[in-house]
């Protein structure tokens, strides 16, 4: 395997194939995918337990997207195939590149990927890049001639022999697809969902657990694709444009970090009148740094915030009441995900639930909780692997170390599978006490709503009317709905009556008619929902495929065909029942 800067012989004339391991996700197989482990953010990990409340969402491979739109060669791309459409495209086709993206759990597919390769396309050259290249062994263990560790665009520009300084193309792409909650399928318009947006890869602050930092350079290191404000500016303008998107879901991992370029980008925003939301990851300490002014005409409307757990030593969080801030946020109509740790080094039988009345004292909108996982790449792996503690493969597969079901290492305290059992009790506590993330998210929209909706900034109200615009309508019948679920649990039937009430008061007598009519039929869906749940159902993303400019060209050249863009239709998921 060649690491040394290699380059394709083609340069930009190689046939490139792209593509994400194969699917199903959801099911338990051979290959590694696992039933717990969906391709879904929010019921994989955040509303896994909620039932027919999870919000159910899939989201594109966006590292692959990137890749693809910078990309002067022929390029298709080829995201969330099941194994025998892989198999298709690559006995079908002819490439000259075939690049995988993959994290560390899928490492099975990754290998019976490049075996497939190598027999279909013999000539081809495998390029690997993603989360999975922090593993030290990769080159071992699979059959691949070159593996991308870091940022892939500039690793495929020099690849390709162009230029690796060239302004990096973001791709116009909506941030989520087959939206579903309370058995309900959502339109996925650009009225209601996000544009991605990815100004940065890496973190600086280097957390001793985050394999996103440590894959791009660790402690003090990042990439910015877009250094300044007025480039990001430009970049969203171009966004909104094409995709006619109001939001931006900021796949950045401390977008407010970069601190001159936010404070430059809410300058042109307010030059420009422009009235943005947007969703972003940020640590406390960093959102403490901005004034709630700041944040909201920002259109800060979203953030996902690690709380890892009370006394943890993280400096993100040093000096931070979190529980403060989160209230603070959420009076302002911002969203907050928080995300908790189960299994800090402290964390033992005995205090453990005290740490998850912690967490969810916090009522954040939507809790992620996680293992505490040491991922190849970290300093807390390199610390298991010098201390002997880490668990063989034999013991736990790499398929089965995603952080939502055992450690892959003996934990001090915490022994016999027990943290399985407690991440379980952690997301029902957050939910038996603080109720649905929906209505939590009504709730806080509310709030926003009832604060800003006379502020003397045309833009910020604008923002709040726009988002507040379906809670007249569906979230009201939704929140009707929710009641009517609860109508045995005197406590949570109060707590989404005083939601309700609100709701009426603000709406009035139309919102009052329309509730209970569309609210019967959410209900009966959360019921068939639920039924469905029970009965083993889990959702799969839909197909996509796509080619370039230059792919469809060649296509067109070769076959004199008219072309096509072969694009799965979006906004679909396929359910597939396992369970029956
Ligand atoms: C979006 C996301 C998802 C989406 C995946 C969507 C998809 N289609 O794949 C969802 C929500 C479904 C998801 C699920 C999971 N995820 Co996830 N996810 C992310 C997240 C937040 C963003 C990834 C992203 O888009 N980044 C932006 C792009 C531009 O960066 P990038 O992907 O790294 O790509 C760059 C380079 O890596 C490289 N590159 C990438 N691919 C390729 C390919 C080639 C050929 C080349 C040359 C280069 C290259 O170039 C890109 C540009 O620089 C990351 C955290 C993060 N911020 O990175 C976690 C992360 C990748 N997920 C992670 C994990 C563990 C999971 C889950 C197991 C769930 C979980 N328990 O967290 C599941 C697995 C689902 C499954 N069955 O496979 C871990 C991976 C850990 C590891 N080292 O393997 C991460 C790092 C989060 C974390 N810190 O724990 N995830
Ligand atoms: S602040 Fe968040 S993104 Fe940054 S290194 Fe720590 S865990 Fe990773």
């Amino acid at each position: 395997m060649d690491t040394n800067a290699p380059v394709h012989p083609l340069g930009s004339k190689a046939r490139i194939l792209l593509t994400s391991v194969f699917g199903p996700y959801a099911v338990d197989d051979e290959y590694g995918s696992r039933r717990i482990n969906p391709m879904e953010l929010y019921h994989n990990q955040v509303t896994r337990e909620q039932g027919p409340f999870s919000l159910r969402m899939f989201h594109r491979s966006f590292g692959l997207l990137l890749l693809k739109e910078n990309i002067k060669a022929p390029c298709t791309m080829l995201d969330f195939p099941d194994q025998e459409r892989f198999i298709r495209e690559i006995a079908d086709n002819d490439y000259d590149i075939v690049g995988i993206s993959a994290i560390i759990p899928n490492i099975g597919k990754v290998e019976r990927m490049c075996r497939l390769i190598r027999e279909h396309l013999p000539g081809a050259a495998i390029v690997i890049g993603g989360h999975i290249a922090n593993m030290s062994d990769l080159a071992d263990r699979v059959e691949v001639d070159h593996i991308c560790r870091g940022d892939g665009v500039s690793w495929f520009r020099r690849y390709l022999g162009f230029d690796r300084n060239a302004p990096v193309k973001h791709p116009h792409v909506m941030a989520g697809f087959g939206t579903r909650i309370l058995g309900v399928s959502r339109a996925d318009t650009p009225d209601d969902t996000a544009a991605i947006l990815i100004p940065s890869v890496g973190c600086p602050m280097g957390c001793n657990f985050c394999s996103t930092s440590a894959l791009f350079g660790g402690k003090g290191r990042f990439l910015n694709f877009y250094e300044t404000g007025d480039e990001l500016f430009s970049v969203m303008c171009d966004i909104e444009a094409g995709l006619k998107v109001s939001s931006f879901f900021v796949m950045d991992e401390n977008f407010l970090l970069h601190r001159k370029r936010s404070i430059r980008l809410l300058e042109l925003m307010k030059e420009h009148d422009k009235s943005w939301s947007l969703f972003v990851f940020s640590s406390a300490k960093v959102l403490r740094t901005y004034t709630m002014e700041q944040l909201i005409r920002l259109g800060i409307s979203w953030v996902w915030m690690g709380l890892e757990g009370e006394d943890s030593s993280y400096a993100k969080l040093s000096g931070v009441d979190t529980r403060k801030l989160v209230e603070e946020l959420q009076s302002h109509g911002i969203r907050v995900l928080g995300s908790t740790i189960i299994g800090l080094e402290n964390h033992t039988p005995e205090n453990i639930h005290e740490i998850m009345d912690y967490a969810v004292s916090h009522d954040t909108v939507f809790h992620q909780f996680m293992l505490y996982t040491p991922i190849p790449g970290t300093e807390l792996y390199a610390q298991h692997l010098a201390s002997g503690t880490l668990l063989s493969e034999e013991e736990m597969p790499y398929a089965d170390s995603h952080g939502q079901y055992r450690f892959n290492y003996r934990h001090e305290h915490i022994t016999q599978g027990r943290e399985g059992e407690y991440l379980q009790q952690a997301f029902r506590k957050d939910l038996e006490i603080n109720g649905p993330s929906l209505a939590r998210m009504i709730r806080t929209m509310l709030s926003g709503w009832k604060r800003y909706r006379n502020h003397p900034d045309p833009c910020i109200r604008k923002r709040f009317v726009r988002e507040i615009r379906s809670l007249k309508t569906t979230y009201a019948a939704a929140v009707w709905a929710m009641r009517k679920w609860y109508r045995q649990d005197n406590r949570m039937y109060r707590k989404i009556g005083l939601i309700l009430r609100d709701i009426y008061r603000e709406f009035g007598w139309k919102t009052r008619i329309v509730a209970p009519l569309l609210g019967i039929y959410a209900y009966v869906s959360m019921h068939r929902e639920n039924r469905r749940l029970d009965a083993g159902w889990t959702y799969e993303p839909a197909v996509f495929y796509e080619k370039n400019a230059l792919a469809l060209a060649l296509e067109k050249n070769q076959y004199a065909v008219s072309s096509q863009k072969a694009t799965m239709p979006q906004g679909l998921f396929v359910p597939r029942t396992t369970g029956n």
